[in-house]
């Protein structure tokens, strides 16, 4: 059996290399073998000084996430690192990739570092539910003061080798061999007199008096209701309060009530559910992807704008077809503006602007397009407009290019069928602003080609985007589920409630905003549009609420006019509560003869939420997503569902779904049909089981 660490030593120096493919996580072996390893070289007189590197992609991801929730095996990761720092023989990290969460905090416990240039460090814990429970928050501060490690952990984002050069957390970058370097280092070390400096031994400074009171108040909104942002602030802060040992004891009580809380297990779910997603049975790992060199978009407009730009963000040049030149003219300066918007914000360097608006090119001749690898139409929401499109370019691309379409609601394969290559036609739903949200629905018509999926998939994860695999129906997964759960907000309005009071509820859920508050924002002549197609199939006797269309009537299409569900001022994007809105509600509660009542913020949250999970459920009866973890992603990084909450149908099964198999039975007692459970959830919730163990 393959060594989970292997052993050997070089020149005097003892070299430990974790050997755990992929990301040589922490698990019970690794560490039993590190603890082990360090020992041995320790005890061994052969051996001045110890390396400790990674094999493979990386030096570590961290501790083994798939450990937590299992019964603890020792020896834990505090207690390995304490076996390496109290070592009299210097011990060497030698880093390259990444050096992820344990994966750093054990680097901080060895007595030096040195990185490659591709060694990148992080503590993301916080992004998992989790503060670093290993010394991370008590020694980072010791080697760089509590201000800029307060960035690190809040930010959970990776430093580069320069940056951690730059700020004292690695001794030396090197190139060339970096475990040739880091035994020439150990040995250089071993030389000097005295025992090892070790982190835990540092000096703390203290930072301005009210710093921790700032940081508290700077999260206060962003992580609204969470415990990890707040605990990892608390650990950091103990740092200018408690001697060491002391605050490496509170770090690890306040580690394990995150692990052991609702909010983590969420965050990790979704972890995972953001690798299974790029899982597709019938579509194996090895399956060949083509190349993807160019990329053509057509459409101009917000979705073609953002889809081009982060095309042309990820080293793809790009051509973006509009008919119309003034059309294209102004879309081109938008995508400037918001390129030039991303440079003052931070978020882009003025090189990689020039770089990213030099791949993008407008045309307004199809055939300027003929020699892309995939399109991907972005024209507005119009089958007969699509068809068109859709022929035509069937007859100008090459053969073997992809033909994707941005629909977000339409059938994937009525629109192949007016080509001849229905199995490179497919759908990629991208969400807006499309250069920002990460989700990308692949929508799989009828004839879609294993390669075709492959290759959009790659094409997704270039563009860092999660693609979901979803099936062809009104809506795909995302949206579908979207429209039960403003319906039900809707319903809400028509028997008492305001949108105030519903995007209240939602937004304490956890959402960003509420239904309302979205709509606003998104556009409300867009789903009015999509109502007006879905009328003509609207079944005579369906439940249909006609305030959105109300106040479409009366221009009121969201923050674009000024006025939607809320009025906004000039310039603000405040929701105010609108008294027009309310005479609306009111007016059409009493056409349609509801006796308005009190509505409690409880029913609001079921009647919104299990609605949603209801049509979840439905969605997997039919095969349309892959598993319940894939519509848990799509909610996520598409709905902004608060990803503590770890998506619908892990909320669901959190609840239990005997709980909301019997709210939903209860709600269609009183309310009828749009309550009634779908025979999955009847089922699962019967047998006592969740939508995990399908
Ligand atoms: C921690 O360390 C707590 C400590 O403070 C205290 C402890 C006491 N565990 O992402 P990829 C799997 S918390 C288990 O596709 P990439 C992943 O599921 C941890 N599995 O590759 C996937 O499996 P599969 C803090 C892990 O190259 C495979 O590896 N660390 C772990 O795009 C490949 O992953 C983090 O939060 C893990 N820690 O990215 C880092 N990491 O093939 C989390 C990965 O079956 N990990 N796997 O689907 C990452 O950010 C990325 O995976 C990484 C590699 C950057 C490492």
């Amino acid at each position: 059996m393959r060594d989970l660490v292997e052993y050997a030593t070089r020149d005097g120096v003892g070299v430990i290399t974790l050997n755990n493919p992929p990301v040589n996580a922490l698990g019970a072996g690794v560490r039993q073998g590190v603890a082990d390893l360090v020992e041995r070289a320790r005890a061994d007189g052969g051996v001045q000084a110890i390396v400790l590197t990674g094999a493979g992609r990386c030096f570590c991801g961290g501790a083994d996430i798939r450990e937590f929730g299992q019964p603890p095996i020792p020896p834990s990761l505090p207690e390995v690192i304490d076996i390496i720092e109290s070592c009299p023989k210097p011990v060497v990290a030698a880093l390259h990739g990444v050096a992820y969460g344990g994966g750093f905090e054990l680097p901080l416990g060895c007595h030096f570092r040195i990185a490659a240039p591709s060694a990148r460090v992080a503590l993301p814990e916080v992004t998992l539910g989790l503060i670093p429970g290993a010394g991370g928050t008590q020694r980072l501060p010791r080697l760089i003061g509590v201000e800029a490690t307060v960035g690190v952990i809040l930010s959970g984002k990776p430093v580069a080798a320069t940056s951690a050069l730059s700020m004292g957390i690695v001794d030396e970058i090197v190139d060339g061999d970096l475990v040739d370097a880091a035994i020439a280092f150990a040995l250089a070390c071993a030389e000097k007199e005295g025992p090892p400096i070790r982190v835990r031994d540092l000096e703390v400074a203290k930072p301005e008096p009210g710093f921790f009171e700032d940081e508290r108040k700077k999260i206060a909104r962003r992580a609204r209701g969470l415990i990890a942002p707040r605990h990892c602030i608390e650990s950091i802060e103990n740092t200018t309060k408690l001697p060491f040992d002391e605050g490496l004891k509170k770090e690890r009580a306040l580690f394990l009530e995150c692990r052991e809380s609702e909010q983590s297990k969420g965050q990790r779910h979704i972890f995972f559910a953001e690798r299974e997603a790029a899982k597709i049975p019938d579509v194996p790992r090895d399956t060949p992807a083509l190349a993807i060199q160019s990329v053509a978009v057509i459409g101009c407009g917000t979705m073609g704008a953002g889809i081009a730009m982060c095309v042309a963000d990820a080293g793809i040049p790009v051509r973006i077809l509009e008919t119309d030149a003034d059309v294209l003219e102004k879309g081109l300066a938008r995508i400037t503006k918001s390129c030039e918007g991303s440079v003052k914000r931070g978020r882009l360097s003025e090189a990689d602007k020039d770089a990213c608006l030099g791949l993008i090119q407008g045309v307004t001749d199809i055939a300027d397009i003929k020699d892309a690898d995939i399109v991907i139409e972005a024209v507005f929401e119009d089958m007969d407009l699509k068809k068109e499109i859709f022929a035509k370019l069937d007859t100008v691309c090459r053969p073997g290019a992809i033909l994707a379409t941005n629909t977000s609601t339409l059938d994937v394969n009525e629109i192949a069928a007016v080509t001849n290559r229905a199995e490179q036609v497919i759908g990629t739903h991208f969400f807006s602003p499309a250069n920002i949200m990460r989700l990308v629905e692949i929508v799989r018509g009828a004839e879609t080609s294993a390669q075709t999926i492959a290759t959009v998939m790659a094409m997704a994860r270039r563009l860092k985007k999660v693609g979901v695999l979803v099936g062809t129906c009104d809506g795909f997964v995302g949206n579908r589920m979207y429209h039960h759960y403003t319906r039900q907000a809707h319903f809400l309005l028509e028997e008492g409630a305001l949108p105030s009071q519903v995007d209240k509820v939602i937004y304490d859920f956890g959402f960003a905003m509420g239904p309302f508050a979205v709509g606003d924002v998104a556009g409300l002549d867009v789903s009015w549009r999509i109502r007006q197609r879905r009328a003509e199939t609207r079944p005579a006797d369906e439940r249909y609420s006609p305030i959105a269309d109300r106040l479409c009537e009366m221009g009121r299409f969201g923050q674009k006019t000024r006025a939607g569900w809320y009025a906004y001022e000039d310039g603000s994007r405040a929701p105010i509560a609108d008294a027009v809105v309310e005479d609306v509600i009111l007016g059409v509660s009493k056409e349609l003869g509801f006796d308005r009542r009190a509505i409690d913020n409880d029913e609001i949250q079921e009647r919104c939420l299990y609605t949603l999970i209801n049509e979840g459920a439905k969605i997997l009866d039919e095969g349309l997503a892959l598993r319940s973890s894939d519509i848990d992603v799509i909610w996520i990084y598409g709905y902004g569902f608060p990803a503590h909450r770890g998506g619908p149908m892990f909320y669901a099964d959190q609840v239990g779904l005997k709980t909301v198999y019997e709210a939903l039975c209860r709600l269609a007692e009183v309310h009828g049909d749009l309550f009634v459970p779908s025979p999955l959830l009847e089922r699962l919730a019967l047998e006592a089981k969740g939508f995990k163990d399908l």
